[in-house]
């Protein structure tokens, strides 16, 4: 087994996908944790992250980065793939669809900062991007064995990871967001509740995000 070892900040954002695909595997790695304010800048001025951005994957002496690259090679070592062409692109579907919901959510979070302008980007992502989102994603659900298993295929996938990262910001938003979706509210305790995950939520460092 090699030696891994991921970067990111000392959050969940776009490095906790991937973290949660070591917890599932039960494999060991260095979760690094580079402090935004006080570290990054010079940390990104040595030029070794690629493409100056975290996540970073080491694997032994090899560096990785984009945080889908990094859980499509996870889950490809760890068995968290679909089972077809077609499943992956399913799971891809999905996994670009979370990326666009935590885009949405760094808008008003992050990047924005007239405080007009914030309110309204927050008031788009409540009542139009998460709605269509978990709508159409109750939708694939409950068209997959009837909802009662993972997203896609038969089994846990990386897909069910990155929907559970993000949900997490999303129930810290608003803790009833996924109450008119009680397949994906099942779903999200369902992959909660697996052994291996709920001993790294429970474990994890608490951070805003
Ligand atoms: N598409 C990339 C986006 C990476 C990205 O935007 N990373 C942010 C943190 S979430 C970052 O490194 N920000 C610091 C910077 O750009 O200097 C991915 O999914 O990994």
């Amino acid at each position: 087994m090699p030696q891994y070892k991921l970067h990111y900040f000392d959050g969940r954002g776009r490095g906790e996908g991937c973290r949660l695909i070591f917890a599932a595997a039960g494999v060991d790695y260095e979760d690094i944790r580079i402090d935004e304010d006080n570290e990054w800048p010079a940390e990104k001025s040595t030029g070794k992250y690629v493409f100056g951005q975290v996540p970073c994957l080491d694997v032994d002496d090899v560096r990785i980065t984009q945080s889908r690259a990094i859980a499509r090679y996870l889950a490809t070592q760890f068995g968290m793939m679909g089972s077809s062409a077609m499943d992956n692109a399913k799971i891809d579907m999905i996994a670009d669809t979370m990326e666009d919901l935590f885009e949405g959510w760094a808008q008003f979070i992050f990047k924005i900062e007239d405080e007009q302008k914030k309110a309204e980007a927050k008031d788009v992502y409540e009542t139009s991007t998460v709605p269509t989102v978990l709508g159409a994603l109750e939708k694939i659900l409950k068209d997959n064995n009837g909802g009662k298993g993972y997203l896609v295929g038969p089994k846990l996938t990386w897909a069910d990871l990155f929907f559970f990262a993000q949900m997490d910001t999303n129930l810290q938003l608003n803790p009833k967001v996924l109450d008119d979706y009680p397949a994906l509210k099942a779903l999200y305790k369902r992959v909660g509740d697996l052994p291996k995950v709920a001993a790294w939520v429970q474990k994890r460092p608490k951070t805003d995000w």
